[in-house]
């Protein structure tokens, strides 16, 4: 059954024309080493915190601004949401293709946002119109891209801030459409074109997400980016080691605009965090978890939780877009690899029995650019474990698919989701005042490979638990216990 819409009938909840205002008991435990009579022993205290939520139920008209429109998933996710609100329909060898939201848990899981009719604009170094950059992308079959080419080719993304140091040297002839000047005038530039965007769509709030091309890391600096009163007079002085992703962040919090990271590098550098934390803007990363990672999230998880020790993880994948083509360089592969790497680690700390303190299965990522295979990555895993009584299990995973029709619902998502946690208030027993969510969006972390997480907050990478806090943070919205699955009732 499916269901559209529903109200909830509790004392817990109160609907009014602007907002739902619920109440809810938080309950969790604390794990206390204690004293007792000279001995010390765990013990286990559960705690109840009454907490109070306001979510503002008006749902604006949304712009979207995409750093990197003309790529692969700028135009992928473009043309998929035109030909959704337009119910087109295509002919492939099979049959006759429907628009669909798949991928996306928004649209097409069990967790319903409206998307509205969402505005989408943006930026891109490369000045080729969005119909030219959908077939340049190859991702579509060919009878949708005629039918979606009318209502794309005048979408041109507007002039994008360009460093060569930052992306790999190959990129360099896409490089026709850059903003010129100081790294203080491309900031402005890019907070003008937010605000003409606004103006000129209507729209009532906007979201900027990265997608363009994985840039290296940039170094972090004490008296350059490590606070954000040096990461601002950097920005001044024109400090080459700021990157272009971090410019187009600074002007979204300057804006108060939401700024979402989907690529791996160090965009958030611990001054632009410190930034947005005292602006209170919202700011979600990094890198978008599509396809081997998610299920790495998955596996690693069912086989620590299961008590098997994965000993050695070999993720191997090459692809042939441009995303591959750039990641063909050392430093922008090296974000990558720090990326995809560090997702097992809280499942593997999470079981002392399994592994000892410091003790990690080795993990390897390879990526290869193979320009034949375009848009359709191949990747292959290799996990293997070590079993009850000295035995060795070795699972092998391969997989093919085209990687922005992955990564564009996943887009989606973390645009619809960020702008929703805006419009989330909440208060503790004790506080006076609601505040906002943390401006560092934890929420978005089931979408992330690498989840940015406020400073001191232990990052969560098991997919399960990501989905259960999103999942469990809406149900609080409107005053609903966490879901437990205990099925009493049949008990
Ligand atoms: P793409 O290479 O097709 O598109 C990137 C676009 O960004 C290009 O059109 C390029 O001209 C533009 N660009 C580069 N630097 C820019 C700048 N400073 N300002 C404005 N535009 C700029 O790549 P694709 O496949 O769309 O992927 C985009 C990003 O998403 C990559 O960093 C990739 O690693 C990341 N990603 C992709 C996933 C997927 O499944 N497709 C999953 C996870 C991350
Ligand atoms: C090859 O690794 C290219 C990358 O951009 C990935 O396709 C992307 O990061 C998706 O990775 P994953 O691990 O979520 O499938």
């Amino acid at each position: 059954m499916f269901i559209e819409s529903f109200k909830v009938e509790s004392p817990y909840v109160k609907y009014t024309d602007n907002a739902i205002q619920s109440v809810y008991n938080y309950e969790t435990t604390e794990l206390v080493h204690e004293n007792r009579d000279g001995t010390y022993q765990w013990v286990v205290k559960p705690k109840t915190v009454k907490y109070e939520f306001r979510t503002d139920i008006h749902v604006p008209k949304l712009g979207v601004m995409l750093v990197g429109w003309g790529g692969n998933n700028g135009s992928t996710l473009t043309g998929g949401v035109i030909a959704n609100r337009w119910g087109v329909s295509w002919a492939t060898k099979d049959k006759v293709q429907q628009a669909n939201y798949f991928g996306s848990l928004t649209q097409a899981s069990t967790i319903r946002v409206n998307p509205e009719d969402i505005v989408f604009g943006g930026w891109d170094i490369s000045d080729m119109n969005l119909a030219d950059a959908m077939a340049r992308a190859k991702v579509f079959d060919i009878d949708l891209q005629k039918q979606l080419r009318p209502y794309m080719e005048s979408m041109v993304p507007l002039p994008g801030i360009y460093d060569p140091d930052f992306i790999a040297a190959n990129q360099g002839e896409r490089a026709n459409n850059v903003i010129k000047g100081t790294k203080k005038e491309q900031v402005q530039q890019i907070i003008k074109d937010i605000r003409e965007f606004k103006e000129k769509n209507k729209v009532d709030k906007v979201v900027v997400l990265w997608t363009a091309n994985t840039e290296r890391y940039s170094n972090v600096v004490v008296g350059l980016n490590d606070t954000m009163e040096n990461l601002l007079a950097s920005f001044e002085k024109n400090e080459s080691e700021i990157s272009p992703s971090t410019l187009y962040a600074i002007a979204c919090v300057f804006e108060d605009v939401p700024f979402i990271n989907g690529s791996p590098q160090n965009t958030f550098v611990p001054g632009l965090i410190d930034l947005a934390i005292q602006r209170n803007c919202l700011i979600g990363g990094d890198d978008f978890k599509s396809g081997q990672t998610k299920m790495k999230s998955v596996l690693v998880d069912f086989l620590v939780g299961a008590g098997i020790k994965p000993t050695s993880i070999v993720s191997y994948n090459h692809l042939g877009n441009n995303d591959g083509m750039n990641l063909s360089a050392p430093q922008t592969f090296r974000s990558k690899e720090i990326s995809k790497s560090n997702v097992v680690d809280d499942m593997v700390s999470s079981n002392g029995i399994l592994y000892q303190p410091g003790e990690h299965p080795d993990h390897v990522v390879v990526i290869k650019y193979v320009p034949y295979v375009g848009d359709s990555k191949r990747a292959m895993d290799e996990y293997t474990s070590e079993i009850f009584m000295g035995g060795k299990n070795t699972i092998v995973l391969h997989n093919t698919c085209e990687d922005s029709l992955l990564a564009a619902p996943i887009i989606l998502d973390l645009v619809l989701l960020a702008e929703l946690s805006t419009r989330i208030q909440l208060k503790a027993e004790g506080e006076g005042k609601f505040h906002s969510l943390h401006p560092v969006a934890t929420i978005l972390s089931y979408l992330t490979k690498a989840p940015l997480v406020p400073p001191g907050t232990p990052v969560v990478n098991a997919l399960s638990k990501q989905r259960a806090m999103l999942e469990n943070i809406l149900r609080a919205c409107i005053g609903l216990s966490p879901e437990n699955n205990m099925i009493l009732e049949y008990k």
